[in-house]
């Protein structure tokens, strides 16, 4: 992409590229959608707009797409299994794109070559593409990319769209609220039963993936996908019509990926009925979400940007800080300022 910042005709004719499905082109959008840069901000809003009538909800081509999310701790195997289920799904004629998030800024490009290696043999197909995170940005900002990225994919054609993201906590809220089902993967050898997953993060799961279900790991991988089923059951339905299932893989053996799959459709298959369609419900709802969180990130944006409340802000964190004021008593007063500012 050239410094020039592209203007909306140029945008609508990436739009277009993308729907023929040129993957360079689609390339070049994400990198706009994910540009930090303000005067990139309107172009990837027109970008998106022109989209949008493609991957919006309301589609019927896009209700066909799948967005998966692939979460769970560094290493247990997520790529590994992105690699295997995507090149099952493009043997079945399925258009595949990755999408990376990577909420931890520590980790350098060298996870990215190792994603690369990981997924060496989807990268070499035509209907995948692949796009690893850029690095050292924050989880807010990413995901908040990451969720256009996708509807830029499934513009283009893709109709599976398989997100993975290193669990750290939040990044798995923030997945969960951008996919169809959450698949929540743990890997036997950890010693500790059920890995101190958080329940919080259990219970967002649709499907637990027990990884490396091969050679001398397959018994511990048994035991933990026991100890799971046992675990979810205690927990309420994920979906009204859905309860987790628990799935082993071995991802180098290709073993129990067309499981996984099966499981998908059947999961996709008990929330689409005749009566009602619970998919496109919940992107409804999660669109709605994402609605306030770019309002909250947006109005935070506002706030430290402004002059008035800049001035005023050290003083104020002095205050709160050695315990002369409270934080609720020093944000109404700067929520005042910025209100009146506002006119109000
Ligand atoms: N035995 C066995 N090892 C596996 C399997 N899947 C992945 N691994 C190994 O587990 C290690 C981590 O795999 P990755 O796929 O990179 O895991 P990841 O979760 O993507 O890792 P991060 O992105 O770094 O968090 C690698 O050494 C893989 O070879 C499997 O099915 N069986
Ligand atoms: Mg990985």
């Amino acid at each position: 992409m050239t410094d020039a910042t592209p203007n909306s005709a140029e945008a609508a004719a990436l739009a277009e590229a993308r729907r023929a499905g040129d993957r360079r082109a689609l390339a070049r959008a994400i990198t706009l959608v994910e540009s930090a840069r303000p005067d990139h901000r309107a172009a990837a809003e027109a970008l998106l707009e022109a989209v949008l009538p493609h991957g919006g909800p309301q589609n019927a081509q896009n209700a066909r797409s799948m967005r998966l999310g692939i979460s769970g701790p560094p290493g247990v195997g997520k790529s590994t299994f992105i690699e295997a289920l995507g090149l099952h799904l493009i043997a079945a004629g399925h258009k595949v794109a990755v999408l990376a998030v990577d909420p931890s800024s520590k980790r350098s490009g060298g996870s990215i070559l190792g994603d690369k290696t990981r997924m060496e043999g989807l990268g070499r197909e035509a209907t995948a593409f692949i796009r690893p995170s850029p690095a050292g940005e924050t989880l807010g900002g990413v995901a908040r990319r990451t969720r256009e990225a996708m509807l830029v994919c499934e513009a283009a054609g893709f109709d599976v769209v398989l997100i993975e993201t290193v669990g750290v906590g939040q990044s798995e809220t923030a997945v969960a609220e951008m996919v169809d089902m959450f698949l929540l993967l743990v890997a036997p050898g950890g010693g500790d039963e059920l890995q101190g997953i958080k329940r919080g993060i259990a219970e967002l799961a649709d499907l637990v993936v027990v990884t490396k279900s091969d050679g001398g790991l397959a018994e511990d991988a048994g035991r933990i996908a026991a100890d799971y089923q046992a675990a979810l059951h205690l927990l309420r339905p994920s979906h009204p019509g859905w309860r987790a299932e628990v799935a082993r893989v071995s991802s180098i053996e290709g073993r129990g990926i067309a499981e996984v799959w099966a499981i998908a459709e059947r999961f996709r298959a008990a929330l689409v009925t005749e009566e009602s369609d619970g998919i496109a419900a919940q992107r409804a709802e999660q669109a709605k979400t994402w609605l306030w969180r770019e309002l909250r990130e947006g109005l935070v944006e506002a706030l430290r940007a402004d002059p008035e409340i800049r001035r005023r802000l050290p003083d104020l964190e002095k205050a709160v800080a050695t315990g002369r004021t409270t934080p609720a008593a020093a944000a109404r007063e700067l929520l005042a300022v910025f209100r009146s500012e506002k006119g109000d």
